[in-house]
């Protein structure tokens, strides 16, 4: 009696497992199959900014990746690149628990709490910003960022010959990827003989606030000869603060990334190069790592992209990677 008893429950469990449709929490159901037809697992992207070309080309890689997988994934994100703004959608986002949460965090600190809390029912993965303790998540995608700085420290060396006063226009401290930036171009061009670095300025991420702070500096210092603006907000207001003061030419402009903004700055020489970013393959391996999990498979723990630096030269050969403003 008691062995038939255990044979009729294996039954119903076999039988359970096999009906489920695997819609709930991040627990990470494991069978199905490969590609297209898996399981209808349901993934949120959280953008640093819902309107900024980088979180949109991003989107799109992800929408692909998920096509292909079969699952879908909600894009959602702040109007602005704020901390306070971005917890509120973690928790709204969390408490639907889908299976995954694709997120890039606007603060290392200050997204710790609620991404933790997130973590209880979803897999987590993070996409392009990183957190000071990054070990709730199943993989974290980015550029190496201090890699990138360095790239446009040597650029923006080059295209000024090697001496005169720069700067940095950043976007605020406390956000891993441009804080990275920041650091490698210090490293690229702090005690290189004839060049005067004159350190950091924050923006908020408000191109206004770029522009202004590049006027101030010009007219502390009319022989500044280059800026790094570190991302692309940065780069679009430096440049309308070097044609406000009438200084288009005699400073040399480095920006991250490739908006249709900053690609029309390059064009009109405003902006002499761009360090252009991959955000599609960000957000289409972060739907591939987030899967892995779900499906109990191995996932990367950490996922570098590379980034190409874009001159007016290349620009044609660039197309690829300039940066969309839809799918
Ligand atoms: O540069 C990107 C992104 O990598 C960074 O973390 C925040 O700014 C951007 O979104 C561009 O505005």
């Amino acid at each position: 009696m008691r062995r038939w008893g255990v044979i009729l429950l294996t039954l119903i469990a076999v039988v359970a497992v096999g009906c489920g449709d695997d819609d709930g929490g991040g627990g990470g159901a494991s069978g199905g199959g490969d590609g297209g037809g898996g399981k209808d697992y349901k993934m949120t992207l959280i953008a640093g900014v819902k309107g900024d070309e980088f979180y949109i080309t991003m989107n799109c890689g992800a929408q692909e990746k998920a096509k292909e997988l079969g699952v879908t994934v909600d894009f959602q994100g702040p109007d602005k690149f704020d901390a306070a703004l971005q917890t509120p959608i973690v928790d709204a986002v969390a408490a639907k628990s889908p299976d995954a949460i694709l997120i890039a965090p606007t603060d290392t600190k200050a997204l710790f709490a609620p991404i933790t809390a997130a973590a209880a029912n979803s897999k987590i993965v993070l996409v392009d910003t990183t957190l000071e303790d990054p070990s709730m998540a199943v993989s974290q995608i980015a550029s190496d960022n201090v890699q990138g700085g360095v790239t446009a420290g040597e650029t923006l060396l080059d295209l000024i010959g090697g001496k005169g006063k720069v700067m940095v226009v950043n976007v605020k401290p406390g956000i891993s990827t441009t804080d990275q930036r920041g650091q490698g171009f210090e490293q690229a061009v702090k005690g290189k003989p004839g060049v005067e670095y004159l350190g950091q300025e924050y923006d908020d991420d408000d191109p206004a606030k770029a522009a202004d702070i590049v006027t101030a500096t010009l007219a502390k210092h009319p022989d500044l000869k280059g800026i790094f603006a570190a991302n692309l907000f940065s780069a679009e207001g430096s440049a309308s603060g070097l044609r406000q003061a009438g200084k288009l030419g005699d400073v040399k402009i480095v920006g991250f990334d490739a908006g249709p903004k900053q690609v029309k700055d390059l064009e009109d020489g405003l902006v002499q190069a761009l360090i252009a970013q991959k955000p599609a393959d960000i957000g289409s391996q972060g739907v591939e790592q987030a899967y892995n999990a779900l499906e109990g498979k191995k996932t990367t723990p950490e996922i570098g992209t590379d980034f190409e630096v874009i001159t007016k030269d290349n620009l044609d050969e660039m197309k690829d990677v300039l940066y969309k403003p839809s799918c």
